[in-house]
């Protein structure tokens, strides 16, 4: 599938998606999902991704949020199908075996701060916005952000943003444990690409294990979440980058993994 509306590119193991809508603020469309998802099936294709990173283009947004031209067109029913499969797309990001970074340059807002809630980790340019405004629209947040903005914040701080939809900087949502990370804004992509290569030099089988456990981890309780914990580590150890790691430790060397490329 050929893109327009995003840009996808992939080098030494750590995928970029760019949303590419920098005129509309890079807001997220039903064509703009659908590459989106396209781009997700090359992402979970593609053996020699170890990282993906989401980002906008342009100099102003992240992700202004879903397209408020084709939600001002909806009905009821069109509005759940749209917000389902736009959810369902975002979702992905957590099911998929790598780890995804999002870098927010500028406004990530409603359907932005949602997309990047769904990555594994969030860093921020200092020019960062993040904010539900959906409130204002007469709509809420239509792509996971009451269930993912509470569990994260927890449930008092996230009723707060999401009754008022104010916007924050990109220094209150560091504190509030948004963003791992505030850069200065043009030295945002390379602190991001510093984590992104650390992480791709690690086991590919370990990562999935580690994401899966986590993700799997916080919507059980914790007796259930240890046990799968502790399958999720005896398989680990069944694969050849559990042999190289601990191998190379005690050979005191660095370690090399190259997993297997067809454990999907
Ligand atoms: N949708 C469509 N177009 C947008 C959006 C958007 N979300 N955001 C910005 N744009 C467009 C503007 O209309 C404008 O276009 P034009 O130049 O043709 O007039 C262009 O981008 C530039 O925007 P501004 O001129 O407004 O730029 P400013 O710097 O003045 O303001 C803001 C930037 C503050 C980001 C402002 O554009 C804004 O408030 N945007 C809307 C933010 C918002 O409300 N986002 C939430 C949308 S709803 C949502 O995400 C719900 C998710 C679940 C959906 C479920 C579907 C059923």
């Amino acid at each position: 599938m050929s893109f327009d509306h995003i840009m996808y590119g992939c080098e030494d193991g750590i995928a970029v998606i760019t949303f590419n809508r920098p005129k509309a603020l890079n807001a997220l469309n039903a064509a703009l999902l659908k590459e989106f998802d396209a781009a997700l099936d090359n992402v979970e294709s593609d053996p020699a991704v170890r990282v993906l990173v989401l980002t906008g283009a342009g100099d102003k947004a992240f992700v202004a949020g879903a397209d408020i031209n084709e939600i001002n067109q909806l009905g009821p029913l069109g509005a759940k199908r749209f917000a389902r499969r736009g959810a369902e797309g975002i979702t992905r990001l957590t099911r998929l075996a790598v780890p995804v970074i999002a870098a927010v340059n500028g406004f990530a807002l409603g359907g932005g701060t949602e997309m990047a809630l769904a990555c594994d980790f969030i860093y921020a340019a200092q020019s960062a916005r993040f904010g539900l405004p959906e409130i204002n629209l007469g709509i809420i947040p239509g792509f996971g952000g009451t269930q993912r903005l509470p569990r994260l914040i927890g449930p008092a701080r996230a009723r707060e943003l999401i009754y008022t939809g104010r916007m924050i900087e990109a220094d209150e949502a560091l504190r509030l444990g948004i963003v791992n990370r505030v850069c200065a804004d043009g030295e945002l992509m390379d602190a991001v690409r510093e984590t992104a290569r650390l992480i791709a030099a690690k086991g590919r089988v370990a990562l999935r294990a580690a994401k899966q456990a986590i993700n799997t981890g916080l919507n059980v309780d914790l007796e259930s979440g240890l046990a799968l914990e502790n399958d999720a580590f005896a398989l680990c150890l069944a694969s050849p980058d559990a042999q190289e790691g601990t191998g190379a430790f005690l050979e005191k060397r660095p370690a090399v993994f190259s997993g297997p490329l067809d454990d999907d």
